[in-house]
């Protein structure tokens, strides 16, 4: 594998997977992003242009999507929206992005024979209950809840019927909640860091009783690769590094990180449709593959990341008060 496009690559996890291959591998990479408002063209600053050259554009194009396919051995696909409180506000940039894009590319990659992965999300698969002794495994039937997660559910289902029908050679990854550096400041960790860097206390929807599998975005772009170098074409591979806390917890380790008293958070209103509870196992990504996760001690990456977000400023700045004045209009 000698040239990879990696879509999405200006938003959070993408530009991590394009710093991992930028720093682990010598493949040259085609970025395709739209730079929405969550695509960040500082999240891939400093690379080396002979390696890395970033493309400003839309998956749902399928003349660009074309011919971009046409010059590249894989095609790793991250570009998505993401962000759950979003789509419950306005759905339709979820159905264009996550559906149609996806479907753009797998028929751009079937035409041209080339290799494709699917980056997908364990929401899947629904929720489970606080007490459910199972976790999510690759044959857990789909259950999405809400309109992000059903459209991430809708393109994983056309990445199936393309390798059963046409023989695409792909795989796909669902994988649990990332956090880590360049997470756009709308998600649950990087809100709150920066809230409490403003002087504003942290925001727990409901109780705080959810429970998300973390996982260091780095872990997940090592994931990837396994999967993408060595991973058996048709199959399905979960992600996750046995990280379960609940969202109070999570809120409590965060101050405790900062210097902040426990307990100073607010309750706010809660999520419609707010999934409980998120748990991935890994065992056939770990025994099949040999993959492990680096970044096991949540609490040393949680203060790394506050670290990162104390020093990058700059970086994440420019989005805050949209953020959250987008909020504050939602109530929450
Ligand atoms: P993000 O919102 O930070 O980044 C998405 C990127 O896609 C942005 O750079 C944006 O500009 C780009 N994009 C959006 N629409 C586009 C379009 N139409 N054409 C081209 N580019 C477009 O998202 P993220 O958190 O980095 O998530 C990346 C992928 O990983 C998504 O597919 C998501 O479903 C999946 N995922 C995320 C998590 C998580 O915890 N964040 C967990 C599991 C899976
Ligand atoms: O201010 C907040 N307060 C709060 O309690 C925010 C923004 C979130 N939350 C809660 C909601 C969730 O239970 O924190 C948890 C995490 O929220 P998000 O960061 O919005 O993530 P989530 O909805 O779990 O989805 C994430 O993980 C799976 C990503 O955004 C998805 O792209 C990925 O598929």
């Amino acid at each position: 594998m000698k040239h990879v496009l990696v879509t999405g690559g200006a938003g959070f996890i993408g530009s991590n997977f394009v710093h991992f291959l930028m720093e682990k591998t010598d493949v040259s990479v085609t970025v395709l992003d739209k730079l929405t408002y969550a695509g960040n063209r500082a999240s891939l600053a400093g690379m080396d242009s002979a390696r890395m050259q970033l493309v400003v554009g839309d998956v749902c194009d399928t003349t660009l999507v074309d011919s971009l396919v046409s010059s590249v051995d894989a095609v790793v696909h991250y570009a998505a929206e993401s962000h759950n409180d979003n789509s419950l506000q306005d759905p339709r940039p979820f159905l264009d992005t996550n559906i149609i894009g996806t479907f753009a590319l797998i028929e751009a990659a079937r035409k041209h024979g080339v290799r494709y992965h699917h980056i997908s999300t364990d929401e899947v698969y629904g929720d489970l209950a606080l007490d459910d002794p199972e976790r999510f495994t690759e044959s857990t039937p789909y259950n999405p809840s809400s309109p992000y997660s059903s459209t991430k559910a809708g393109s994983d289902l056309l990445v199936r019927a393309w390798v059963r029908s046409f023989g695409l050679a792909a795989t796909i990854s669902n994988c649990s909640n990332n956090y880590g550096p360049y997470q756009h400041v709308e998600k649950f960790i990087p809100r709150q860091i920066t809230n409490v860097i403003d002087g504003v206390r942290p925001k727990l929807y409901g109780a705080g009783e959810n429970v998300r599998d973390w996982i260091h975005a780095n872990d997940h772009s090592s994931a990837v690769w396994a999967i993408l170098d060595r991973g058996r074409l048709g199959e399905t591979y979960l992600i996750g590094a046995d990280g379960e806390k609940n969202n109070k917890d999570v809120i409590e380790s965060i101050l405790a990180a900062m210097g902040e008293p426990a307990g100073s958070y607010e309750h706010i209103v809660d999520r419609p449709g707010h999934d409980l509870r998120y748990a991935i196992d890994s065992t056939k990504l770990r025994t099949e593959l040999g993959w492990t996760p680096d970044y096991a001690d949540f609490t040393a990456g949680l203060e790394a990341t506050v670290t990162w977000y104390r020093e990058h400023e700059a970086w994440w700045r420019p989005q805050k008060a949209a953020t959250e004045a987008k909020y504050v209009a939602q109530g929450q």
